[in-house]
C-alpha cells in the first residue's frame, strides 16, 4: 500500500468507517461525513458502494456462529453503504465513541447512534474496534489505489 505520511515520520493509524445502508437511506450520509471532518481526522478513502454478499461476510467473519448473522449480512447488501477511511492519531477509539454504544438505546446523546437510531439491526453505521481491525477491514473494502496520501493545508492547525 501507498505510503501514508501524514506530518509525522510515523504510519498513521486509520479506522474503517461505513455508513450502513439505514444511513444512506435516511440521507444521513452528509452529517456523519461532517463529523468526522469537523473532528479533524483526515479523509483517506470515500465511496459509495453495493456490496456483494461475499464482502459482507468477511467483514463480519468474527460473528458467523452468532444468531443474527444472517440477518445482518442480508442487511449489509440491501443497499448502497459508503465506505470510508479516516486517518490520525487515536482514531480508531475516538470514532468508536462519536458513533457511540452498539445498542443505540445504549448509545449518549450526542453520539451517531445516540441521536439517530433505536435499534440494534439498525445502528447506521460502523467503525473498527482496533487499529489491526482498522487496517484488515480497509482491505476487505479497498484497492490500494483508491487510498489517497494528501497533504492537507490545515494539518498544522489541528497537530502541533
Ligand atoms: P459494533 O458495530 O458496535 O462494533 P458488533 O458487536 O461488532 O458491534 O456487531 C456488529 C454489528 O452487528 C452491529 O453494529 C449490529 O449492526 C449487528 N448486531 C450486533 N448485535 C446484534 C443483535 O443482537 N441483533 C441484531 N444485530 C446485531
Ligand atoms: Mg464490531
Amino acid at each position: 500500500r501507498a505510503s501514508r505520511k501524514a506530518t509525522a515520520d510515523v504510519r498513521a493509524e486509520i479506522s474503517y468507517v461505513m455508513i450502513k445502508p439505514d444511513g444512506v437511506q435516511r440521507g444521513l450520509v452528509g452529517n456523519i461525513i461532517s463529523r468526522f471532518e469537523n473532528k479533524g481526522f483526515q479523509l483517506k478513502a470515500l465511496k459509495l458502494f453495493q456490496t456483494p454478499k461475499d464482502v459482507a461476510e468477511e467483514h463480519y467473519k468474527d460473528l458467523k456462529e452468532k444468531p443474527f448473522y444472517p440477518k445482518l449480512v442480508d442487511y449489509i447488501i440491501s443497499g448502497p453503504v459508503v465506505c470510508m477511511v479516516w486517518e490520525g492519531d487515536g482514531v480508531v477509539a475516538s470514532a468508536r465513541k462519536m458513533i457511540g454504544a452498539t445498542r443505540p438505546l445504549e448509545a449518549e446523546p450526542g453520539t451517531i447512534r445516540g441521536d439517530f437510531a433505536i435499534q440494534v439491526g439498525r445502528n447506521i453505521v460502523h467503525g473498527s474496534d482496533s487499529p489491526e481491525n482498522g487496517e484488515r477491514e480497509t482491505a476487505i473494502w479497498f484497492k490500494e489505489g483508491e487510498l489517497m496520501s494528501w497533504d492537507r493545508t490545515m494539518t498544522p492547525w489541528l497537530v502541533e
